[in-house]
This record gives structure tokens, C-alpha cells and sequence, in this order.
């Protein structure tokens, strides 16, 4: 039904996103892998998507490229898989988290770049990476101690917005930032993802 075009497990954290997504939604897919950092990674990409980049979805006659773009088009075909919040306004909230992360972190992404299945030293972080660090750990606990409950995830049962941070799991983890409790457990329970663990074995 679905075809996902990602890029090399390893590095390639956008792809991650809506690889979850698509887990979740339980749907049958077929997974593309393009090697990034190689030669002919650019005119591979061109071939699936004018803009150039993964991650792609395709389905019928319909490319959509962008992580949080793919993301929603599986949130709306797959209502079932709840990869919203059914509160309008926690899933508000829960968009803001989504697209806070899309839009922003760029020095996590700069300094912290992601190597899935690696276990890296710290490098020393400017200010800026350190004060973006801060402000993820935070917006997390805040999420968690108030929306988590039994579910565990960001806003209850896993969303979108757990998706669009599995990216920075992976990043916390292969550089050992240090997390509150509730925190660490919450990266704990992400990581040991089925989707997670696939990812690992393909990185
Ligand atoms: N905003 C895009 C960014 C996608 C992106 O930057 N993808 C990187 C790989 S992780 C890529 O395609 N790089 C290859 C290139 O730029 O040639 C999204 O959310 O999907």
C-alpha cells in the first residue's frame, strides 16, 4: 500500500519520524533505503521527490515529502491509530510540540547529530546547544508529569509527538545527556519501541 523512502538508518533522524508514525499506524509498507553522504545520494533522492530530500511517502498516484507532512497524512487515512490526541486541546498542545521540534533545535541537531546505533563523548556544547538541551528536558517532564498517565508517551497513548522526539532519544542517548528520572524513563520506553528496535538493527 505504502511506500517509505528513507534515508541511511544511522544518520538519517528526519526518516525516523514517520517510519514510527507508519509503525503505529499498523498498515502494510515497503521500506526504500537511499544511502546518504555517497556520490549519487542526491540524484537518488531527485528520483522520488522534486524537493530533493527524505523522507517520501508514496501511495497510489501521491508523493508527499517532510517528515511532519508525512506524519499527518498517516494521522488523517489512519484515524484508528490515534496518532493524535482525541482532546482538541491537548492534541493543540501536542502539535505545538511537534512543530517546536520541527522548526527549532537546530544547535541539538548541529552539535548532537544523530548515530542511531553509537555511543559518543560529549562534545563541548555552546550555550546555545546547552540552553536547547534544557528547554526539550523540560517541555518533557512538563508533558509527561501532567498528560503521560498510564500510557506512558508525551500526551498519553503514543502520538506524533513522540515521534518527532525519537529522533532526539536517540541523540540523548548515543551522547549520554544526563535527564531527570521521569525523563530517562520516558526515553527508556521510547527506545525499547519495536520500531525503535528496528531501526537499531538497521543502523
Ligand atoms: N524538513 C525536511 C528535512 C529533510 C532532510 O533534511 N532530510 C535529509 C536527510 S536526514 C536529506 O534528505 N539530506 C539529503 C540532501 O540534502 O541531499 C523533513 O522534515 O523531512
Amino acid at each position: 500500500m505504502y511506500t517509505l523512502i528513507v534515508g541511511t538508518q544511522e544518520w538519517s533522524s528526519w526518516s525516523l519520524r514517520p517510519y514510527m508514525a507508519l509503525m503505529a499506524t499498523g498498515a502494510k509498507f515497503q521500506l526504500k533505503v537511499i544511502q546518504l553522504r555517497r556520490p549519487e545520494s542526491k540524484s537518488a533522492i531527485l528520483k522520488q521527490s522534486p524537493a530533493g530530500k527524505v523522507p517520501v511517502l508514496k501511495f497510489g498516484a501521491v508523493t508527499v515529502w517532510d517528515s511532519l507532512a508525512i506524519c499527518e497524512t498517516l494521522a488523517e487515512r489512519h484515524p484508528k491509530a490515534g496518532l493524535w490526541p482525541k482532546d482538541a486541546k491537548l492534541r493543540a498542545k501536542a502539535r505545538a510540540y511537534a512543530a517546536e521540534m520541527h522548526s527549532g533545535f537546530p544547535d541539538v541537531r548541529n552539535q548532537l547529530p544523530m548515530a542511531f546505533a553509537s555511543r559518543l563523548p560529549m562534545p563541548d556544547l555552546k550555550p546555545e546547544t546547552s540552553d536547547q538541551i534544557d528547554r526539550i528536558i523540560a517541555a518533557w517532564d512538563e508533558a509527561l508529569k501532567k498528560h503521560s498517565g498510564k500510557d506512558g508517551f508525551l500526551f498519553g497513548k503514543f502520538s506524533i509527538a513522540d515521534c518527532m522526539y525519537a529522533p532526539v532519544v536517540s541523540r540523548f542517548t548515543t551522547y549520554g545527556v544526563k535527564t531527570p528520572k521521569r525523563v530517562k524513563g520516558y526515553m527508556e520506553k521510547v527506545w525499547a519501541l519495536p520500531a525503535m528496535q528496528n531501526w537499531l538493527k538497521a543502523s
